[in-house]
């Protein structure tokens, strides 16, 4: 179960924002807004308590506080961006996670290692970390070293077509997984119930599961009948201003 989450506001320069779908064209500041006040009621309503950050304009990126950190239920591990541009956001989450965990539970991902929390997926104690273009080799050991320090275990997949792994993979817990494009065959995940993805719905694999509640975004059918189907409470919400930036559910918040 998880009790806190943490999100950050976005700010005006979000416009500037890494996209790799230019042709969605700019997001529109007022409506993410409104998608953001709703993605923090739907957080509400799992029952967790949402720690809600000021906006940093001077990161057009940063309400994707995902990337900043992975956070457990024994550590915190501070990432290190793969995007240049991003590197100052993991800093600045330093202190509202320390509120949360003493100093000798936090480590710390440094250069060369890069890391970006959007490609570690839990699956209870174990975690997958995406290879990826924002995350290297340095820091998939890096990070792994920090885990088994605490006993948790991880294991490298490595991807190619999705920015990152959680992109187009997330565990939704009971075993249930949604998957989608590259990760449909992957070895990896072939013990688990797959719920597969088609290729025009990729997007929808980016749901969150919180608290046997499961956040599906808005316009992906097969998804939320996948979900449906497999059990859970469904709550749908609209992130059409944050898909223009590659970015989906899980990237909006830190669930622990
Ligand atoms: C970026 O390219 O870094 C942002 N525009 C999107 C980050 C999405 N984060 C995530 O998947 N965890």
């Amino acid at each position: 179960m998880f009790k806190n989450v943490i999100v950050r506001r976005p700010g005006r320069s979000l416009a500037e924002g890494i996209t790799s779908a230019p042709e969605l064209g700019k997001p529109d500041y007022e409506l993410a807004l409104k998608q953001h006040d709703a993605y923090i009621k739907a957080l509400e309503e799992c029952g967790v308590k949402v720690t809600v950050l000021e906006a940093l304009e001077e990161y057009p990126d940063s309400c994707f506080v995902e990337d900043t950190a992975v956070l457990t239920k024994r550590c915190a591990i501070i990432s290190n961006p793969g995007a240049s541009t991003r590197r100052g956001e993991s800093v600045l989450m330093i202190d509202t996670i320390k509120k949360f965990y003493s100093d000798d539970q936090i480590e710390y991902i440094t250069s060369p290692g890069a890391m970006e929390g959007g490609d570690v997926m839990m699956v209870g104690n174990h975690f997958y970390i995406g290879l990826s273009a924002r995350t290297n080799e340095e820091g998939c050991r890096q990070f792994k070293e920090a885990l088994e320090k605490y006993g948790h275990t991880c294991s490298v997949v490595s991807l190619e077509e999705v920015l990152h792994l959680k992109t187009g993979v997330n565990y939704i817990e009971n075993n249930n997984m949604l998957v989608s494009g590259e990760f449909i065959e992957k070895e990896d995940f072939k013990s688990f119930n797959k719920i597969i993805v088609p290729e025009n719905e990729a997007y929808g694999a980016n749901c969150i599961w919180i608290n046997d509640i499961v956040i599906v975004p808005e316009g992906y059918p097969t998804v939320e009948k996948g979900v449906r189907d497999a059990g859970y409470k469904v709550i749908v919400l609209d992130t059409s201003e944050y898909k223009k930036l590659d970015g989906g559910l899980s990237c909006l918040s830190l669930r622990f």
